[in-house]
């Protein structure tokens, strides 16, 4: 109903105005130059409007590069984002210079040779060497360009075996991310969807001896300075394994593995305390703390103190609750890493402890059960699994 009032309203602002106009028209002088034809005037006018707009222009590509320049990402966290953010800003920088030249040149021209009535065109048919010159120029430098970007694209995204990276596999799935570590063989174990049951929410192959020791976590954690590979797999839709701070992004697509490697160079240690992040988490917290008024002046819980982490995102909008689609990363040292990584239990563990509970008789369990309902609460599939075992 809205809509439809709008179009009217819409539809009626426009008779008014073209009514206006013949009014105008009409109330004009006879002897007032009508004639459809620009004349000296309109070619001034247009002329200074060409050269005002592309004045215009510049000046609001200034103001956007002081003021949102702050919303640029640091420092890249990994080896290969060097060399990433080199050629983007070398494609960058070419294409803003050419086109602030050619821009500039195209609305002064458009000024400075404004029509008038004593001036006659030139008629010039072609010029064979200008043609040549302005064909050859951006022929070198865009095949330079691509031929850039396929070198820096190869060096990414090509794996070096003999690094032996460490091997990851990355499940996602409607809304949020697993990680699985691959164990002491650095060989993860078969998996396929229709092995998800119970605790293997990955559908890790059980017969398979590789798949004993890989480890299921929800946090992803990588000891800096170790090349890492990721294998990624998608239960149901498409997702986008996205790592901003280490210039890293790969689709994730049901029914395939893709991969992606990389060295993650800087802690979230160092990077909580680099100058930019520092200043970054310090503007944060003071806008929550300012919001953090209002809400206690509302009676409404207030806002948790800002500290950055590194995360993993899904950036293929695939459902509800895709902008909330994470997984926390933290880089750490390889001891802390390994500390880490001993703590955490091995698929064949959980399986195992998993097995225990279902074969246990049911009239053992019931005195139990009060207790037990605690651990189980957050887990509602390992009850499904115990059902269906039973
Ligand atoms: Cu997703």
């Amino acid at each position: 109903m809205t809509v439809f009032l709008v179009i009217i309203v819409l539809a009626l602002l426009a008779v008014t105005g073209w009514q206006i106009s013949k009014i105008f028209q009409l109330s004009q002088r006879p002897d007032a130059d009508t004639s459809q034809v620009a004349n000296d005037k309109d070619n001034r006018l247009n002329g200074i409007l060409m050269l005002a707009f592309v004045i215009f222009l510049y000046v609001i590509t200034i103001y956007c590069f002081w003021e949102y320049g702050r919303f640029y990402l640091p420092e890249a966290a990994s080896e290969h984002g060097g060399e990433y953010d080199t050629l983007m800003f070398i494609s960058i920088a070419l294409i803003m210079v050419v086109q602030i030249i050619t821009q500039g040149l195209l609305h002064f021209f458009a000024f400075k040779y404004k029509g008038k009535k004593t001036n006659k065109a030139l008629f010039y048919a072609d010029n064979d060497k200008l043609e040549f010159i302005w064909t050859i120029i951006p022929v070198i430098v865009l095949a330079g360009l691509i031929i850039y970007g396929l070198f820096t694209w190869s060096d990414i995204m090509n794996i070096n075996e003999e690094e032996d990276p460490m091997v990851i596999e990355l499940y996602a799935y409607q809304f949020d991310w697993r990680a699985r570590y691959s164990g002491e063989d650095n060989t993860l174990g078969k998996a396929n969807v229709r092995f998800i049951e119970g605790v293997n929410q990955l559908g890790v192959d059980e017969s398979d001896s590789y798949a004993m020791d890989d480890k299921v976590v929800t946090e992803l954690h990588l000891p800096v300075g170790r090349p890492v590979v990721f294998k990624l797999r998608s239960q149901d839709v498409l997702h986008s394994a996205y790592f901003p701070f280490f210039r890293a992004q790969m689709n994730v697509v049901p029914g395939m593995i893709t991969q992606f490697g990389f060295t993650p160079t800087i802690t979230t240690e160092e990077m909580r305390e680099s100058e930019y992040m520092v200043d970054k988490v310090k503007s944060v917290n003071e806008e929550r703390n300012e919001r953090n008024k209002e809400l206690i002046a509302q009676g409404e819980p207030t806002l948790d103190t800002y500290e950055f982490d590194y995360f993993l995102l899904c950036n293929k909008i695939c459902g509800q609750a895709h902008y909330n689609m994470q997984m926390k990363i933290i880089v750490e040292s390889e001891e802390d890493f390994n500390a880490w990584l001993e703590e955490q239990p091995t698929f064949g563990s959980t399986m195992e402890d998993q097995n225990k509970d279902a074969e246990e008789p049911a009239d053992a369990q019931e005195p139990a059960s009060g207790e037990g309902e605690q651990e189980t609460e957050n887990a509602p599939q390992e009850d499904d699994a115990v059902a269906a075992v039973d």
